[in-house]
């Protein structure tokens, strides 16, 4: 038998810790043949509420999954673990400011990076979707200099998803005509998608939607307002859409990407397009199906991108600010 992949999910207990880890158990992200372990990570106050999800998981009776751990300790929580999902964070409260909210997850993230660092598997790597995801990633990955820069990673995929399904009901066609949407920057409203390389059965985007206002303009604020309008809907934050990002995020990473695709995905920066090096930013990546990636290079960058890139890491420089304290 195969050795099982450990994977540690903290907000387990929580909306989108609900949704990813029955996919993950059920051999979503490492396929059919690879057995599992999981560890669920939950604050002392919520923890007793993970028994009921450890018992649902064994009532799945998932042929992969090899051990569960449930726990409030992050030493346990994150033991050998080969991935981490840090799902877990503080949502931001009535009345509560933005650097309020980036200084108390902030903490959490000091933390957890430190017990990452000494009890994880030495190839560990991280996704953060927790928000804000790239600032709370940035926080991590300086608190656990052991750990590889290129190991640590935040969401940006449901970002992507959104945008591919709406250009696609936008043209008409089926999901799966859509390719190459680039998420840029920051993980916010000040994100931008990048239509410019898009493709629709092979077309730019542009040509195919021939509109390119409505990609500069509405479209962004669609794909940006998207989590609004599922709470507005649902009455209750992203949850299955995110959970699904988060897995197809690692299933991407651990798969090498087919030639001419990408995917987007916030890694530390290299100082590619202009990003300052160690700023953790969203990029159009490949993988190499080894455990290594790349930032796509030489992509040409229009104006209009030129200036939406900058916005969004000025907005990742600012919140670096804001946390400058906590970066070890
Ligand atoms: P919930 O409030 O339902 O669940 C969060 C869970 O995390 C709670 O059960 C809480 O007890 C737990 N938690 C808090 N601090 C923890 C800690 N230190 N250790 C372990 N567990 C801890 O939120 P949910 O809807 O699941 O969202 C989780 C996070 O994902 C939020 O920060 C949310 O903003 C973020 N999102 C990120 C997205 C992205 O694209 N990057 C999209 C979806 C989502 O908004």
């Amino acid at each position: 038998m195969k050795k099982p992949i450990r994977v540690a999910v903290t907000g387990a207990a929580g909306n989108i810790g609900y949704a990813l880890v029955f996919r993950l158990a059920s051999g979503a992200v490492f396929g059919p043949d690879q057995p599992v372990a999981i560890n669920l990570i939950e604050v002392p106050q919520v923890v007793e509420k993970l028994k009921g999800v450890v018992l649902e998981l064994d009532d799945c009776a998932f042929p992969l999954v090899k051990d569960v751990v449930a726990t409030a300790d992050p030493a346990e929580g994150f033991k050998d673990c080969d991935w981490c999902l840090l799902v877990g964070s503080k949502p931001r409260g009535p009345g509560m400011e933005r650097a309020d909210l980036l200084k108390d997850n902030g903490r959490i993230f000091v933390g957890q990076a430190k017990a990452i660092a000494a009890n994880a598997s030495p190839d560990v790597r991280i996704l953060v979707v927790g928000n804000p995801c790239n600032t709370n990633c940035l926080i991590a990955m300086n608190n656990a200099p052991s750990i590889p820069k290129d190991h640590w990673f935040a969401m940006t995929r449901l970002d992507e998803n959104r945008a591919a399904s709406m250009l696609a009901k936008k043209a008409g066609v089926d999901v799966t005509e859509v390719s190459n949407v680039a998420i840029w920057g920051n993980h916010s409203p000040t994100m931008y998608t990048d239509f410019y390389h898009a493709t629709i059965g092979g077309k730019s985007v542009v040509e195919a939607i021939g509109d390119e206002a409505w990609l500069q303009g509405e479209f962004q604020s669609l794909v940006g307002k998207r989590g609004a309008a599922v709470i507005a809907a649902r009455g209750a934050s992203s949850a299955a859409s995110a959970a699904n990002a988060a897995l197809e995020t690692v299933k991407s990473l651990v798969t090498a990407t087919p030639a001419g695709k990408w995917h987007s995905v916030c890694v530390c920066s290299d100082g590619s397009y202009g990003v300052p090096a160690g700023l953790i930013c969203s990029f159009p990546i490949t993988s190499d199906g080894k455990g290594g990636h790349k930032i796509v290079q030489g992509l040409p960058v229009s104006e209009f991108s030129k200036a939406a890139i900058a916005k969004t890491v000025a907005e990742l420089l600012a919140e670096k600010e804001t946390v400058k304290d906590m970066l070890a």
